[in-house]
């Protein structure tokens, strides 16, 4: 049975019905480095703490949208309406082993005997998220505790923040024992253009080859609305100066759109725009993350 959430920040949306099938055909083996499962409900009951509740998103319809767009792998990630329990996940990611791994949402206090029964799941990864409109604040000493736990563990850290709380944020993201990966490029504000300050403090972070960064959620960012193209300089100068640290996602099923629904064949038909070269285009979708969740060279 589903609660009600402690606050209803925002209406459910839901996603795309039937995306477009792509003209862009990705690489053989591409990963979807950024998507979610939700419920179903009924099974797997959406957090007391949530501050959205969606629609259920279950792992078939994730796994159907990935042949359908041409994928062969998801990297699933946590997301705030099921709080700290990973039932949902871990369930998506024990029914596809080979091809799945998946980013956990933790408390400090979580038992090796959990942090290892996710990791032979396929979990590799913790995510702090910095949004209020998301989640309640976790005081940093928690992150710092959880982050060397599961740097133990050869995991790393997913963070999302919004770009207006990177200067506060960088000197607590650079202690970090572990890689970093930034969700959805941070966030930038795509009005001010790529050569604003915020955006190259951000390239600046990435300077430091401890972090690493999501370059999709386009229908977050852009002003425009589809298909999105004030968004494609922001990912593309990521992907060309960072070309061994950048992952991408669909960040399917979207929670909280409510300006419009992606659809995702859209989203796949941005990549050679973001990504003009093969080699680019094999790193972003193969070899990084390979690299980083499945620990294959
Ligand atoms: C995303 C983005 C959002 C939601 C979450 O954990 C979440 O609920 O990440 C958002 O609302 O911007 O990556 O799914």
């Amino acid at each position: 049975m589903t609660t009600e959430p402690r606050t209803t920040a925002i209406e459910p949306a839901t996603f795309h019905p039937n995306p477009s099938k792509p003209t862009y055909v990705p690489p053989v083996g591409a990963v979807d480095a950024h998507c979610h499962v939700f419920g179903p409900a009924a099974r797997f009951p959406y957090a007391a703490e949530r501050k959205y509740t969606p629609v259920d998103a279950p792992k078939e319809k994730l796994f159907a949208l990935r042949r359908h767009l041409g994928f062969a792998r998801n990297v699933i990630v946590q997301a705030s309406c099921h709080g700290k329990d990973n039932a949902a996940l871990i369930d998506a990611l024990e029914a596809d082993p080979q091809a799945t791994r998946g980013v956990a949402v933790v408390d400090p206090s979580i038992s090796d005997a959990e942090l290892e029964k996710m990791d032979k799941a396929g979990v590799r990864a913790v995510r702090f998220n910095f949004l209020s409109r998301l989640v309640d604040t976790t005081p940093r000493e928690d992150f710092q505790r959880i982050a060397e736990r599961v740097a133990k563990l050869g995991w790393h850290i997913v963070v999302y923040f919004e770009m207006p709380d990177l200067p506060d944020l960088a000197p607590f993201l650079r202690s970090l024992p572990t890689t970093v990966v930034i969700d959805h490029m941070g966030r930038p504000d795509v009005a001010a253009g790529v050569d604003a300050a915020p955006f190259r403090g951000l390239m600046t972070l990435l300077e430091d080859d401890k972090f690493w960064v999501k370059v999709g959620c386009p229908e977050r960012l852009t002003c425009d609305g589809p298909p999105y193209r004030d968004v494609v300089p922001f990912a593309r100068r990521l992907v060309e100066t960072y070309s061994d640290r950048v992952l991408w996602g669909t960040d399917w099923p979207h929670p909280n759109m409510t300006s419009h629904i992606p659809d995702d064949g859209l989203l796949v038909d941005l990549i050679p725009q973001i990504a003009p070269t093969l080699d680019l285009q094999r790193k972003l979708l193969i070899h990084n993350p390979l690299r980083l969740y499945w620990g294959e060279e």
